[in-house]
């Protein structure tokens, strides 16, 4: 399962409250005050961990609490704090004030960490309020609430490249060609319902990370199909990787298919057509896709494309190699 929206009301804890205390002590007839203070609320924080790929695990967990700090005690103790939360959120979480619809923070590290919510102040024991003139002060303070704060978060994956295309034309089996990841592949639309991502690895430790989102249709920005739901996270790829089905079987236009594919990206974003991007001609295996192939060089002379067979694992490494090249200028 991959959620990339949940809503969250975050609670810090409360001070723990000051205390009212005597000193009772044997030879010691009159004791001074003796009240400790309160401990303070837990507070809460958010906190990039790369290890985590989804919000999925805070699905069901839509109110998040600290502890409160425990009251003082007598004898000078102070009350226990309440524990922080630190809630792990993967990198590229985006923080929205619920009720003020404001960014409050975009987490694109790989390590970083907010306060979202201040624990409440603990409150003062009596011990506090000794003067001169007062040696036994009746007063304590109560501890101080903690700060609450409902937000939205959003992930948008940050993948280097991201591969867009019509349901079927083999964006999962091309990730699995170049990453050697097993995808889910499926001969019907939709087959991916929710992102994949893993690497292409290259020599020197060097590596590129992909996003193959589900298939996108004609009218997609009118919420056909699975919409633009998933269209987000390419926003941030620094290269799009059109893959298109060359063969032209299921009655397709392959240049068609292309010209769409944009049109549905220009709906969601028109910055989406600036950024750099290659084609995957795709199912060169399938005898009609000559033709298709040399019908899109004629149509489009400027374009960068790459006749590919993802099932055959044909045309793979020249694609990996100048996505390699496209991303390394490109971040
Ligand atoms: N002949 C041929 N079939 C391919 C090739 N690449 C993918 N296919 C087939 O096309 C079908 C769809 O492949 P997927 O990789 O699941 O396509 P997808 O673009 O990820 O599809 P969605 O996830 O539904 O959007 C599967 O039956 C694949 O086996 C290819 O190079 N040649
Ligand atoms: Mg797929």
């Amino acid at each position: 399962m991959f959620t990339d929206k949940v809503k969250l009301s975050l609670i810090a804890g409360r001070g723990g409250n000051g205390v009212i205390a005597w000193r009772r002590e044997k030879f010691v007839p009159k004791g001074g005050p003796c009240g400790g203070d309160g401990g303070k609320g837990g507070s809460i924080y958010l906190e990039v961990d790369p290890q985590v790929v989804s919000l999925e695990h805070h699905r069901n967990h839509r109110i998040i609490k600290a502890k409160n700090g425990q009251p003082g005690g007598a004898n000078l103790c102070k009350g226990k704090s309440g524990e922080d939360i630190i809630v792990k959120i993967p990198p590229g979480t985006l923080v929205k004030d619920v009720n003020t619809g404001e960014v409050l923070y975009d987490f694109v590290e790989q390590s970083r960490s907010e306060l979202m919510c201040k624990g409440g102040r603990g409150g003062k024991g009596n011990n506090n309020f000794k003067t001169p003139t007062n040696q036994a002060p009746y007063i304590c303070t109560e501890g101080t609430l903690g700060e609450s704060l409902e937000v939205e978060l959003e992930l948008k994956l940050i993948a280097d490249v991201g591969l867009v295309g019509m349901p079927n034309a083999g964006k999962s089996s091309l990730m699995s060609a170049m990453t050697h990841v097993e995808v889910k592949i499926g001969a019907y639309p939709f087959t991916t319902l929710f992102p994949n991502l893993s690497y292409i690895y290259y020599p020197e430790q060097e590596k590129v990370l992909v996003a193959d989102i589900p298939g996108i249709i004609e009218g997609a920005h009118k919420d056909r199909g699975l919409g633009f739901e998933f269209l987000r996270h390419i926003e941030r790829s620094a290269v799009l990787i059109y893959v298109v089905d060359s063969s032209g079987i299921e009655e397709r236009d392959p240049l068609e298919d292309f010209r769409i594919l944009q049109e549905e990206l220009r709906a969601y974003n028109p910055e989406l057509l600036n950024k750099p991007y290659l084609v995957a001609l795709n199912k060169t295996d399938i005898e009609e896709s000559k033709e298709h192939i040399a019908r899109f060089k004629e149509a489009y002379p400027n374009t960068h494309f790459f006749p590919i067979s993802a099932l055959q694992k044909e045309g793979i490494k020249p694609l990996t190699e100048a996505i390699y090249k496209l991303v390394k200028t490109h971040v």
